[in-house]
């Protein structure tokens, strides 16, 4: 057993609208997310986690559903050991915050100054630095001057803030961390997983979001474990999301079914996920609903995107004399010039279409 093991987690963004979707899939969205607070403790009970860490951004905004207040305080107090939390931007400390409206388990420690405070665990020997967001922006680095002092305890920081620079949401630089003595920095705000980086003698990590909510935050989402012993930091990450966001590129270049396709370039088990499957390459119009009905029942959400460029022989009837011939020459020339502009391939398609008098005329 290492000498402190902490379970590491950001950025739930508890009760996000989701905009883009039904009211109906916005609610069963936001049910999902509550459910992986219970996975959260869940993971701490059987990772046997000394120490639960959560930098910011629980929630998504200052509004919350009371459904969500009641799973939080379940879920975070049925973890047998201490759940130190640091409002981020989006969940800024307030009167009117969830931290302030709310009665937490004893065992769950909410920062709610804008200083940076220490909270001591003498059974760990180990002292926590947090502080919380007192607004949606804040410009002055929580660890500018900051040096830990040697006092014998192990220091660990827990703090939302943005390690890429020339922001408002607490700019943490490089020198900040390496001057501060922590051992390791437990950050919330960037969405995807850092690593396990090193500033000096400090390590720093950025678990990400434990679930996208976009095809903005694609791919594997998870929580860290992060095992401290002697002092040097090993992290494990843990992936929690039930749903991935995925962007999926098919080449239909040459190939006789699209279908075939992109079923051939598909990973098993896509069920629980949402894809978003952009059709590449060269050939004839792809018939996206019927390869839509075809497929949506090997997803959670399926989008098909249309990106397929015209065949070349397409161009072969540009030297006839007639009005066909003409249209051809021009938007050849046209989407020579820009041969990514899909107006002109889709021009083109339609233009086609309606002087053979083709079935496409009709969209
Ligand atoms: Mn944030």
């Amino acid at each position: 057993m290492p000498m402190l093991r902490i379970l590491h987690a950001a950025d739930f963004h508890l009760d996000s609208p989701f905009a883009g979707l039904t009211p109906e899939q916005a609610q069963r969205r936001r049910g999902e997310q509550r459910e992986l607070l219970e996975d959260l403790a869940a993971l701490a009970r059987a990772e046997q986690a000394e120490l639960v860490l959560l930098p910011g951004d629980l929630l998504d905004g200052d509004r919350f559903y009371p459904e969500t207040a009641q799973a939080l305080t379940r879920a975070l107090g049925s973890i047998p050991c201490p759940v130190l939390l640091s409002p981020g931007n989006h969940d800024f400390f307030s009167p009117q915050s969830v931290y302030a409206a709310l009665t937490w388990p004893e065992n769950v420690h909410v920062f709610s100054s804008g200083e940076l405070e220490r909270f001591d665990l003498p059974e760990l020997n180990c002292a926590v630095w947090g502080r919380a967001f007192t607004a949606p922006r804040e410009d002055t680095s929580p660890l500018a001057g900051f040096s830990a002092p040697r006092d014998g305890a192990l220091h660990i920081g827990c703090l939302h803030g943005d390690t890429t620079g020339g922001t408002d949401y607490a700019p943490i630089s490089p020198e900040d961390m390496a001057q501060s003595g922590l051992t390791y920095l437990a950050l919330g705000h960037i969405h995807q997983y850092s690593g396990l980086q090193k500033a000096g003698g400090t390590y720093w990590a950025y678990p990400g979001c434990p679930q996208g909510r976009g095809f903005d935050e694609t791919g594997e989402k998870g929580v860290l474990l992060v095992d401290v012993d002697e002092g040097s930091v090993s992290t494990r990450f843990v992936p929690l999301a039930r749903r991935r966001y995925e962007i999926l590129s098919v080449d239909l270049t040459g190939e006789e079914s699209a279908l075939g396709a992109i079923e051939a370039a598909l990973p098993p088990n896509t069920q629980d996920h949402i894809y978003r499957i952009l059709l590449t390459g060269e050939g004839e119009t792809p018939d996206l609903a019927s390869l839509e009905r075809a497929l949506s029942g090997r997803f959670y959400g399926l989008t098909l995107r249309d990106h397929t460029r015209l065949p070349r022989d397409l161009w072969r009837r540009r030297e006839e004399d007639t009005l066909t011939g003409l249209f051809l020459r021009e938007m050849q020339s046209l989407c020579e010039q820009e041969p990514d502009n899909e107006v002109y391939q889709l021009a083109v398609r339609f233009g086609l279409a309606a002087l053979e008098g083709g079935e496409d005329a009709a969209l």
